[in-house]
């Protein structure tokens, strides 16, 4: 594969060439929450993206009728890749402006099918949202045992920088979660067969009684399905975290002090909860107005103190061509520290709402790296945020 595939790759030569694991002096990994200042993160990159063949798990969330059920898999055009990384590395240049440490991923041959014995795919995804694979933790990073099988291999982008990581901070964990089959037995695939000729009010009650297409045969959950709040830990259930992945979940972190509780919102296509329902600082959350929480669960944050206000609406009426997410990327933000926040740059009506709530707002334009996988928060993953685990929920 030629270099020309990959134009924003970035992997220090000194590890490939000598072998010697590198080195980085200071580098510190720690983090407990999506609001504390922000010293060192990881952006996304669109390099070599792919639209994989349609999978039980993809065909939820893509509508009906969408070229992405498979009409148009294939490498993304050169044009929409350089666009996307213009806007990637334009978000990275804003950051490092303000003193935040940057690091990319490694690039990936996507071309390539992929067959385990449990099934073969088109080809990979991308490396562009890097928190739906990577769960910072206190002072762990983990990799998500994902649900596409086009992202069964995504860890691989990173695997590098978290041996880098591993070399660099004596006190940090690198981890990889259980990993899935993802075989015929890991999906209804009745349901995934009968989907597209669903009303959206028959995918909703479906939602409602918790019937997904990813079955409890594998242990599944993206780390964008898990909200991190210092000793307390939100986790959404849905189509990329099922029961078996919350329990995992709150086995392994239960035992390091967290707490670990499950969250429900009336969404016909619970993926990720970073559009969903957003920490903006302590004793704040942003939640989307489509889809409220389920009965209940409002009560652990009220009793708290804390507040929940309603996003504005998105200012666009669709997302991008080719988008795997909803109009409600407006909410997914990268916040700097409690009184800054990134939001893109065409969400006018979102950033006034920021400006009223006290925030100064960075505007960074992104929306033509929405297709390759999502906004703000999605095209990054922390490394370091000053601060230490509190309870906000005692
Ligand atoms: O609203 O489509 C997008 C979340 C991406 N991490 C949505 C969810």
């Amino acid at each position: 594969i030629s270099n020309d595939l990959y134009p924003n790759a970035s992997l220090p030569p000194e590890r490939k060439d000598s072998g010697v694991p590198y080195v980085r002096q200071g580098l510190h990994v720690e983090s407990y929450n999506d609001f504390d200042p922000l010293r060192h993160v990881i952006v996304g990159i669109a390099d070599n993206q792919h639209i994989p063949e349609a999978c039980p798990a993809s065909n939820e969330k893509i509508p009906a009728g969408s070229p992405m059920r498979g009409g148009k898999a294939g490498r993304r055009t050169q044009e929409s890749i350089e666009r996307a990384n213009e806007c990637l590395n334009g978000f990275a240049k804003i950051l490092e402006d303000r003193n935040i440490i940057v690091d990319r991923p490694g690039a990936v041959d996507w071309h390539e099918r992929i067959t385990t014995p449990d099934f073969s795919i088109s080809s990979g995804f991308g490396v562009m949202p890097p928190r739906d694979c990577l769960l910072t933790m206190g002072k762990s990073m983990l990799m998500a045992p994902m649900s596409f099988r086009s992202r069964y291999f995504e860890y691989l982008a990173y695997v590098d920088l978290m041996r880098e990581y591993f070399e660099s901070d004596p006190s940090c964990m690198i981890e990889q979660a259980p990993r899935p089959r993802l075989s015929d037995d890991s999906f209804r695939m009745d349901y995934v067969a009968a989907y597209e000729y669903l009303s959206d009010a028959e995918t909703m009650e479906r939602s409602l009684r918790k019937e997904y297409s990813t079955k409890e045969t594998d242990i599944l959950f993206d780390a964008a399905d898990v909200m991190r709040l210092g000793k307390d830990i939100f986790v959404q259930h849905g189509l990329t975290t099922n029961l078996a992945g919350i329990r995992w979940i709150k086995r392994k972190y239960e035992s390091q002090g967290y707490r670990v509780h499950t969250l429900s919102f009336e969404d016909n296509h619970p993926i990720h909860i970073d559009a969903t329902f957003c920490p903006l600082r302590p004793g704040l959350m942003l939640l989307n107005p489509n889809r409220p929480l389920f009965k209940g669960q409002r009560e652990i944050f009220e009793k708290n103190d804390w507040e929940i206000v309603e996003a504005v609406s998105p200012a666009w009426d669709n997302p991008p061509p080719l988008c795997y997410s909803s109009t409600w990327l407006s909410m997914n933000t990268l916040i700097l520290d409690h009184k800054t926040v990134c939001v893109e740059a065409s969400e006018t009506g979102q950033m006034e709402q920021f400006d009223k709530l006290g925030f100064d707002v960075v505007p960074v334009d992104l929306r033509d790296a929405y297709a390759f996988g999502g906004g703000l928060h999605c095209a990054t993953a922390d490394v370091w945020r000053e601060g230490t685990c509190e309870d906000y929920f005692p």
